[in-house]
């Protein structure tokens, strides 16, 4: 397989750290989601943090947390842009090919981080 066709990853290979009731793991779903992508989930308990979410990403703290290949991806937006990319033929574009456009959807993503980010979790 070649280092940039993802398109028969297996499951295993990609797995996210997330919690249930978190907006920013459920957006990170969704994208996992358009794009067909199998994966392996685990749940995290927030106030029992697990070794592996320490330890890949240990600058945050937070999920969600994508490991894919080994390698981890942390923060929502960063790791639905990755998706977006790394399965760029998969399902339809994420992110709009427009400049402008893909500018006002990550304005309405900091907009609704923002928000999210006055409540508590
Ligand atoms: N900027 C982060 C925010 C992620 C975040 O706040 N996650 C919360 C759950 S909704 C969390 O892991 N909280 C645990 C903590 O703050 O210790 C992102 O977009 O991924």
């Amino acid at each position: 397989m070649d280092d940039d066709d993802h398109q028969e990853e297996a499951p295993e290979q990609v797995k996210l750290f997330g919690m249930w009731a978190s907006p920013y793991v459920l957006k990170v779903r969704w994208a996992l989601s358009i794009k067909g992508v199998e994966y392996e989930y685990v749940e995290e308990d927030l106030r029992n943090k697990s070794h592996d979410l320490l330890e890949h990403n240990h600058v945050h703290k937070k999920v969600p947390v994508l490991l894919y290949r080994g390698i981890p991806v942390a923060e929502s937006d960063v790791i639905v842009e990755f998706v977006d990319e790394a399965w760029s033929h998969r399902g339809g574009r994420i992110l709009p090919d427009d400049p402008h456009e893909r500018a006002m959807a990550r304005f309405w993503v900091r907009f609704v981080h923002d928000k999210c980010s006055e409540q508590r979790y």
